[in-house]
């Protein structure tokens, strides 16, 4: 037990499996990859997955599909379990019979790809998995259980679902979705809520900044409004065993919590809604350690912690450094590998090292408490202790 406590697991790495890399290969629109000539004779491949890319994309390669090379990334690094996830932006662009197919053979493979993965005891992979659902705009709601149902049942190394934040075509707080997350709820699959969309490109203004708007500020907003949405629709009182993990340390919501509480308790269409201020809401959720920064850990975790105070009843306070602690239990390690690789050689990804970093340095934080967020958290939460 001891020793698991102090594995190194990453619960944000992704995958385009091979199947959804042929279907990449094939569109001729984003998302899709194309194959071009270098100015030296040679052919690249390119990944053009976001709106606004540039029209060129980017460089993308077997670190995207080849199972070796996220072993090898995952050796690199110190990494002992992975909980692989497709990358945006999944199956959202098909239609719903084709997602429906596609989101079975995905799953399928995924659990081919972690099945046979290296073991590391008799009873644990280097390699779990977040599965697809068909959850694509004109979804038919009744057939979101079953897909759920049939993913839990038939799919032992996928612990989890990857959820981007367009539900059926109107959003995660569609009052159609209410069997999905009741479904959820009920099989323990751990639900992973991933931008791709951002805010749109009008925020970002004229100036050419990259990609830097739309993944630093674009991506964490479009998350911090999906989650925000789902709780002031009731999702979170309804199911309470719903268990959501947010990307990028669930973006800005922890940041503007007490003030989203203060704007529902002065609306008087929304006052009373919630069985809890906003705040508590923090500490049923899950956060990814995907922050860069230890002021920014040791924020998110004061906030989570801090959660409890704001029960409907007998709420109890806490002091800064009790709630740091008690909130960095719902924290968890994530690389976002492969993206942000380094720009030129190096032998440890600057991504993957600075977020190492800030686990290391966050003060309030006891060795026992960073080796939760390191790897024991995340064991506990996908049921592997
Ligand atoms: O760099 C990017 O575009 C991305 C992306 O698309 N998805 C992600 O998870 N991280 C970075």
């Amino acid at each position: 037990m001891a020793a698991l406590q102090k594995l190194l697991v990453d619960v944000h790495t992704h995958v385009y499996l091979p199947r959804y890399a042929s279907l990449l290969r094939a569109r001729l629109n984003a998302p899709r990859i194309l194959t071009r000539s270098t100015p030296s004779g040679q052919t690249e491949d390119r990944l053009l997955i976001l709106d606004d890319e540039p029209s060129g994309g980017r460089p993308v390669g077997a670190q995207y599909w080849d199972r070796e090379e996220k072993l090898k990334f995952m050796d690199k690094h110190g990494i002992s379990v992975s909980f692989v996830s497709t990358a945006n932006p999944w199956l959202d662009f098909l239609p719903f019979s084709d997602a429906q197919v596609l989101a079975q053979e995905l799953n399928a493979d995924l659990e081919t790809y972690c099945s046979t993965s290296p073991s590391l005891s008799p009873t644990l992979k280097r390699l779990y998995g977040f599965g697809l659902l068909p959850l694509v705009p004109g979804a038919p709601a009744s057939a979101l259980a079953p897909a759920v149902s049939q993913l839990a049942s038939n799919h032992p190394h996928i612990r989890g679902i990857i959820l981007g934040t367009r539900g059926a075509g109107a959003g995660l707080d569609d009052p159609a979705l209410e069997p999905l997350w009741g479904a959820l709820a009920e099989t323990g699959l751990v639900v992973f809520l991933h931008p791709h969309y951002g805010v749109g490109a009008p925020a970002w203004g004229a100036r050419e900044n990259g990609h830097v708007l739309p993944l630093a500020l674009g991506f964490p907003f479009e998350t911090t409004i999906a989650i925000t949405r789902l709780i002031l629709a009731g999702v979170l009182d309804r199911h309470p065993n719903l268990r959501i993990l947010l990307a990028h340390s669930g973006g800005a919501l922890p940041q503007l919590s007490s003030r989203l509480a203060s704007c529902i308790t002065h609306d008087p269409e929304v006052a009373g809604r919630l069985k809890h201020d906003a705040r508590w809401y923090l500490g049923r959720l899950w956060f990814d350690a995907v922050a860069y920064g230890a002021a920014e850990l040791g924020f998110v975790s004061e906030a989570v912690g801090r959660a409890e105070r704001y029960a409907s009843v007998s709420g109890k306070a806490v002091g800064e450094q009790e709630a740091r602690r008690s909130g960095s239990q719902r924290m968890v390690f994530g690389t976002d590998h492969p993206f942000f690789p380094p720009l030129g050689e190096s032998e440890k990804w600057q991504s993957v090292v600075e977020n190492l970093e800030a686990i290391g340095e966050v003060e309030a934080w006891s060795e026992e408490d960073k080796d939760g967020v390191r790897g024991g958290n995340a064991m506990r939460l996908f049921g592997l202790q």
